[in-house]
């Protein structure tokens, strides 16, 4: 949790849950061993289409108040930034169109979100030569890592917006990552802080059994 940001949490944690999906991870259920197939088909291995977007938290959604919202880029930049919700809105806007893959099987088409591209913050925070890991923190909690390159993409949003309407509290509104290329735990809801790191440092699910990278056409859902 972002100490200096508190914002009210309802629920609790799922501890039923998050000890599942643990055992998952050691048990290596899921995978499939179905190789690549060089993208020729849509869905990456092992995993089926759904229409209707799932929620998937620790059972915690928090309440960010547009007055409190903060996202900060920090840790090995040249520019701390902290925007505020103003601030945010102001920047560049982009429509993004992707398909989105969770470990726990469902993959949804089509998504369409809208936000401030990872390249606009990064460029105006310019990390150091010596940045090369990113570590996500959010308001519930929940802590993801990628590499500095995974998120220096075209096709990652800071997004706001899903499908025309404001993100709901229940998929991380006001404001979530959106890195379409690797398994949706790697794009925290609710996200406040994005620190540029020298040594990686691994998340919530990544300290738990899931894989460090979870790149969906190379199955890398445990390790
Ligand atoms: N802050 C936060 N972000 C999170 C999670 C979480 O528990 N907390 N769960 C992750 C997981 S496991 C998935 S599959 C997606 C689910 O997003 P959705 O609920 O919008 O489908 O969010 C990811 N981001
Ligand atoms: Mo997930």
């Amino acid at each position: 949790m972002a100490e200096d940001d508190p914002v009210p949490v309802t629920g609790a944690v799922r501890e039923k849950l998050v000890a599942r999906k643990q055992d998952w991870a050691r048990e290596g259920r899921l995978l499939t061993g179905a190789p690549d197939a060089a993208h020729a088909v849509r869905l990456p291995p092992g995993q089926t289409e759904v229409k209707h977007w799932p929620v998937l938290d620790l059972g915690v959604q928090p309440d960010v108040a547009k007055e409190k919202f903060r996202l900060r880029m920090e840790g090995l930049v040249e520019q701390r930034i902290a925007l505020d919700w103003d601030q945010f809105l102001a920047l560049e806007q982009v429509d993004l169109v992707t398909d989105i893959h969770c470990v726990t099987q469902w993959s949804l088409y089509d998504a369409r979100f809208q936000g401030v591209p990872a390249r606009t913050l990064l460029a105006m925070a310019r990390p150091l030569p010596t940045a090369r890991f990113i570590s996500f923190t959010s308001y519930d909690g929940y802590t993801t890592n990628v590499p500095l390159e995974a998120f220096d993409d075209t096709d990652v949003l800071l997004a706001h917006s899903w499908n025309g309407a404001p993100l709901t509290r229940e998929h991380g509104g006001p404001v979530r990552v959106v890195l379409p290329k690797l398994y949706f735990w790697k794009s925290p809801k609710w996200v406040t802080r994005i620190e540029l790191l020298a040594e990686d440092r691994p998340g919530f699910w990544e300290v738990r059994g899931y894989h460090n990278n979870g790149d969906p056409w190379l199955e890398e859902r445990y390790g």
